[in-house]
């Protein structure tokens, strides 16, 4: 080793970047893809990977970004859980000079410092596009002309970008339309099982008043149709269902028509990071945001589509 040391350029480990990722967890098959796109896209590039799952945990990504740090990888890039907290370890890496890419999820920090690039969807506009295609569909505007159209949402993970965000970009076209109502609202953590859960509790409070809903992802959309179908109810047609992601399980609820729309969200974001990553390291001035480009796709669409998903 030292032998090795003393010839310059001998020493191979220097010619690999190393990366730290501080994934949120494995909740939906968005993230599920997003973390092969990731992995996939590291080895292609031939970037280390010091890869790490929180387990939807704050405090778990924390841990993992202070090891980072005390490995002294070359770039840390993390999907944050949740938008606060985070200035002491994004000071931390900051001190040790390592720069901080942001994927998928925001944060909401004072110093824009402490952070260098931030890669990811516009989650506003998903909503304002759920809300949109909601307002535009047929047997909608229907119901809207005769009387009121009652909305449950399930939300994504409390107090995560995508969750603020959706919310807000779909009561944000609603607030125009006074026929909309939202009854209901609680979250579902982005997954199945809490998507059924909550939907089952919704149905018992409100059964046969609610027309819509509005999942912030497909799979608590799909575990919400299977509460619907146990209340004796049809997905799809008795209450109408919009979500975000597009992921293939939401093709196949749409093909089966239980699922009615859903809004794009890219996860295959790992070649433009490791594009990003291989930049800051060679000290280029990379963009400050960078948006995913991103469709919606209403049922009608969806057996065409399909073979084309790669999510
Ligand atoms: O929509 C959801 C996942 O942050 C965009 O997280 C991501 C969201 C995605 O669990 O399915």
């Amino acid at each position: 080793l030292v032998f090795l040391a003393l010839i310059p350029g001998a020493v191979l480990a220097k010619d690999s970047i190393v990366l730290g990722f501080s994934q949120v967890g494995a909740e939906s098959e968005w993230r599920t893809a997003n973390t092969q796109s990731i992995k996939e896209a590291a080895t292609q590039e031939g970037i280390t990977l010091k890869f790490s799952d929180a387990q939807q945990k704050q405090e778990n990504q924390i841990k993992a970004i202070r090891s980072f740090i005390a490995q002294r990888v070359n770039v840390i890039a993390f999907s944050p859980v949740v938008e606060t907290g985070w200035e002491p370890v994004l000071r931390e890496a900051k001190a040790a000079r390592i720069p901080v890419i942001l994927t998928d999820r925001a944060v909401s920090v004072k110093d824009e410092s402490l952070w260098l690039s931030f890669l990811g969807s516009d989650f506003v506009e998903e909503g304002r596009r759920a809300a949109k295609w909601l307002v535009g569909y047929a047997p909608i505007q229907e119901l809207a002309a005769k009387g009121e159209v009652n909305i449950v949402e399930l939300q994504g993970t409390v107090g995560s970008a995508p969750a603020i965000d959706r919310k807000k970009g779909f009561e944000e076209v609603l607030k125009d339309q006074p026929k909309f109502k939202i009854i209901r609202s609680q979250t579902g953590d982005f997954t199945r099982a809490k998507g059924k859960e909550v939907m089952e509790a919704f149905l018992k409070a409100e059964g046969k008043k609610i027309n819509v809903l509005y999942a912030h992802n497909d799979d608590m959309a799909i575990g919400a149709i299977q509460a619907i179908e146990e209340a004796g109810l049809k997905p799809g047609k008795d209450v109408i269902i919009v979500s975000i992601d597009a992921v293939k399980g939401a093709f196949e609820a749409m093909i089966a028509g239980k699922l009615n729309c859903t809004v794009e969200c890219n996860p295959q974001l790992g070649p433009q990071l490791m594009r990003l990553v291989k930049d800051v390291v060679a000290g280029k001035q990379v963009p400050r945001r960078i948006v995913t480009q991103e469709s919606v796709f209403p049922q009608e669409s969806a057996a065409r589509e399909f073979p084309n998903r790669k999510y």
